[in-house]
């Protein structure tokens, strides 16, 4: 396939400043036309061809300033069309009409059908399987739409912008007319036309205006987007208030459709969102799920000054818009929730998904310079590690500059389509900054490692720590360039609070920051009596990983007592996470593991202590998982030899603080109605993690029975059902559990994903079996993206026991359905393929295993670039 490369940019030679579309909706025969306004970028420059991009469209009808084209004048392919030598006057128009199939799009890309609902997703590349354009996001065209259907198959007609005009056109047909006065690249082009129920309420802006605002669910699901018109409002405030930005057009309208490839788009004035990420109430969704509807609908709102007002030139500059919205949304949740427990959740979900892909075949730099498939990069280091490295922009300027420099950005390129470059530049002109080396962290993939060795000399009084800095090679980049890295510390004395110290290396210490620009440091702190334990990368302050060499009863100190609630948290899990890999050694060569007492002390001492949040406790006492464990430990991984270090240390600590446990379970019962608000969350958290722990002890499986029959809402009726779908595996009590569940629920397949994921995460040798008999199941689908990834992406990367067989037989279940998906939905497919990315870190065994199942798909005749880009790079 073809690789697109940075450094090949080149604006366009034409230009499209208005674009208007007319659909006549029919399902299996849609007509297009789209009238273009077409101008040369440079007047003077004459007679370049045309090349407009299509993918799989019939043209039916071309003309050019209203005259039909000679045959001769243009070429058309399902793929491109090109006209030979365009007018020389410096605008012309080009009407161009052609014929799709909504019904029959099972890519979910462009123009297609979901539950009778005709909808669109663009990004990146979809819009040219609606008509031919220059798709690509440096084309900024202000749309007008007009789109004609059948008015009892599609009473609802949506597009961007502010709606203008709408009227009956006899024989059941009618129409409405959209037009989006802020010129838009194609990707945020959107379309909604069906016959769908609304949630509606208002917005008025800081300046006065008023804004309409629609969620368009189902009918009858009215009830359950509630909860997502609050977080709509809050974040419309919230974009005010911390950043200055406000909403700029008449209507803001959200629908939810239930196929869809991802989480959400962000169209201009019209998201569309995956309904698993708009709907929910008690009895349907998570406490889990609350959080992320919060989280993602403000994503998408946040989009429209960041992503839309402001785009991005190309397709490699999209961590431009899409990290920058993520530490948007993180920055919203922290203020909606709890700031520490939020901070602990991105770290763990950075952790899990963004460095077992900088640390594998699939590393690239947030800013990639080559692709083959665009789809391919909307990845965890894109998002997550882009908002990372927001992130360190704000703590190397502080708020205030920070704040500024976002303001200059927004000043300076308002509708514009930018680059990383402009958006650096903006903070650098702000604060009289350079961030040349500190740029790295977007055109460098890998993990930084940090390495942290200290002496004390209690006669100078002198503390020093020896600091060296090392990025590991990634695919293509075998020699790495030493970074800026902005590492938050204190040090802790023995009462518990910071030393005030004075630092040597005075460059490179700066308010509670060192900031490592070279290979090694030695920072010298004086005034330091006592040896102090270090609190390092406190709030996780760059996205490395560390090395330090401290004492167990350090570790120990810190878990009780670091003034940063990130770094708490983050000894507690150190401890945990050394004594299970030391387990896991053990359990390899069949010797009983031992834990040290302290830790079920630390156990104890966290589940007392009434100043943490409840759901601080739960992060702390929630041991690393799996495959956390499994990226610690690097190599030669055995996930049997994981998983039964887990569960003895959960059962070890659940024995120690029996009585305890029980106590603090009781308490912590629901009192009163639900709230989904974030300490109510934070109980019903806590009080679930006991009871994994409570159920590794005798009458454990009684217990989660109990907890399930009791449970008032999902949250502690999934956390019950996994319990005894994982731990209790076959008996009674979760039989019942998972059939019960089955039957109150199967009408609701977003509840029914639960089931299905829940089933596929089982530990153990049956699970491959288990997910082959419920992809049988009549509640799943395999053209539903939700229900694929709910059983096989749950299977896949959430199953380290099961999908890890030692013989083979999940990658024989991962290499067939991957063929299978890929025949309708090549986007999802190669999502799922990511599931074998950290195949080379097994033992040698699974190792080989897991090669051959990447091979035979490799080697399968006519693969789509989305897979076979995924696989051949995660083979090479
Ligand atoms: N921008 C979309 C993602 C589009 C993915 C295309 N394959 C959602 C978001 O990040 O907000
Ligand atoms: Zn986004």
């Amino acid at each position: 396939g073809q690789v697109f490369r940075l450094e090949d940019y080149r604006p366009s030679d034409y230009l499209i400043p208005r674009t208007e579309l007319r659909f006549v909706l029919s399902p299996d025969s849609t007509i297009v036309t789209a009238t273009l306004t077409i101008r040369r970028r440079d007047p003077s420059e004459r007679g370049a061809p045309l090349t407009l991009d299509g993918d799989g469209l019939v043209l039916r009808r071309l003309e050019l300033d209203g005259m039909p084209l000679a045959q001769d004048a243009y070429a058309a392919t399902p793929d491109q069309l090109v006209i030979h030598a365009p007018p020389a006057q410096a605008e012309f128009t080009l009407a161009i009409e052609t014929e799709v199939a909504p019904s029959q799009n099972t890519a979910l890309m462009g123009l297609y059908r979901s539950n009778g609902v005709y909808c669109t997703q663009c990004e990146a590349e979809g819009f040219r399987r609606i008509t031919y354009f220059l798709d690509r996001p440096d084309i900024l065209s202000v749309y007008t739409v007009r789109i004609e259907a059948l008015r009892q198959e599609a009473p609802l007609l949506l597009s961007n912008g502010n709606p203008t005009e709408n009227g009956d056109l006899g024989g059941g047909r009618h129409f409405a007319v959209w037009h989006d006065p802020f010129p838009k690249p194609s990707y945020l082009f959107a379309l909604v036309a069906g016959d769908l129920g609304v949630v509606a309420d208002h917005f008025t802006t800081m300046s006065g205006r008023k804004v309409s605002l629609g969620i368009y669910v189902e009918h009858g699901k009215q009830h359950l987007a509630g909860y997502a018109m609050d977080a709509l409002k809050r974040s419309m405030t919230w974009d005010e208030r911390v950043f200055g930005r406000e909403y700029d057009l008449d209507v803001f309208n959200i629908v939810a459709v239930s196929d869809f490839n991802m989480g959400a788009m962000e169209n201009k004035g019209l998201n569309i969102f995956n309904d698993k990420y708009v709907l929910a109430d008690e009895n349907t969704a998570t406490d889990a799920d609350f959080a992320n509807i919060e989280a993602i609908i403000a994503h998408e709102y946040f989009h429209n000054w960041t992503g839309n007002r402001i785009t991005c030139r190309d397709w490699f500059q999209l961590c431009l818009k899409e990290g920058l919205t993520v530490f948007r949304d993180h920055e919203f949740s922290a203020d909606q929730r709890s700031r520490p427990v939020k901070r602990i959740a991105e770290v763990r979900t950075l952790r899990a998904h963004q460095f077992p892909e900088d640390q594998g075949p699939l590393a690239h730099p947030v800013r990639p310079r080559r692709y083959r498939e665009i789809n391919n990069f909307y990845t965890a280091t894109v998002y997550e590690k882009g908002s990372e490295v927001v992130r360190m922009i704000r703590t190397i300027l502080g708020a205030e500059d920070f704040r500024k420099g976002m303001d200059l950005y927004f000043e300076r390129h308002d509708g514009e389509a930018a680059t990383i470059e402009d958006f650096l530049k903006a903070f650098e002109d702000a604060a009289g900054k350079d961030l040349g080396q500190f740029a790295l962290w977007y055109h460098q993939a890998g993990t930084p490692n940090v390495t942290v060795t200290s002496s004390h000399d209690a006669a100078a009084a002198q503390f020093t720590l020896q600091i060296e800095q090392s990025v590991p090679p990634t695919p293509s980049e075998s020699r790495k360039r030493l970074m800026h890295i902005p590492l938050a510390f204190g040090l802790v004395g023995s009462d518990g609070r910071d030393l005030a110290y004075a630092a040597a290396d005075g460059a490179a210490v700066e308010d509670g920051v060192i900031h490592l620009r070279k290979r090694r440091h030695t920072v010298t702190f004086s005034g330091i009596d006592e040896r102090p334990a270090i609190s390092l990368n406190r709030g996780f302050s760059a996205p490395i990983t560390l090395s330090v060499e401290q004492r167990l009863e350090d570790q120990l100190f810190l878990a009780r007592h670091d003034g940063d609630p990130f770094s708490r948290w983050q000894a507690f899990n150190t401890v945990m996470t050394d004594a299970l890999i030391a387990a896991s050694r053990h359990i390899r060569d069949d010797r009983a593991p031992p834990f040290s007492p302290a830790i079920a002390e630390l156990a104890t001492a966290v589940l007392g202590d009434d100043g943490l949040e409840w759901a601080f406790r739960a992060l702390a006492l929630t041991p690393p998982g799996e495959a956390d464990i499994a990226r610690e430990i690097g190599s030669n991984i055995d996930p049997d030899a994981i998983f039964a270090a887990r569960e003895a240390l959960l059962r070890g600590i659940a024995q120690v603080n029996a009585d305890l446990f029980a106590a603090a379970y009781e308490r912590l019962a629901d009192s009163g109605p639900f709230s989904p608000d974030a300490a109510s969350a934070g109980r019903r958290s806590l009080r679930n993690v006991l009871l994994d722990y409570r159920s590794t002890l005798a009458g454990g499986a009684d217990l989660a029975a109990r907890h399930f029959h009791a449970a008032s809402n999902m949250t502690d009726r999934a956390a019950a059902l996994t319990v005894l779908a994982h731990r209790h595996q076959g008996t009674p009590q979760a039989l019942e559990a998972l059939t019960r569940f089955e039957k109150t629920f199967s009408s609701d397949a977003l509840v029914m994903d639960k089931w299905f994921a829940i089933q596929a995460a089982a530990p153990g040798p049956a699970a491959v079996e288990a997910v082959r008999g419920l992809s049988a199941h009549p509640a799943f689908s395999f053209g539903n993206p939700n229900r694929l990834r709910s059983l096989f992406g749950t299977f896949f990367s959430g199953n380290q026991t099961g999908f890890h067989r030692a013989d083979g037989a999940g990658y024989a279940l991962f290499a067939e359905t991957i063929l299978e998906i890929e025949k309708r939905n090549p986007q999802v497919a190669a999502r799922l393929a990511t599931g074998l990315r950290s195949w080379r870190s097994l033992e040698p065994k699974r190792q080989e295993l897991a090669r051959q199942a990447l091979v035979l798909i490799a080697s399968t005749p006519g693969l789509s670039a989305d897979l076979s880009d995924i696989v051949e790079r995660t083979l090479a």
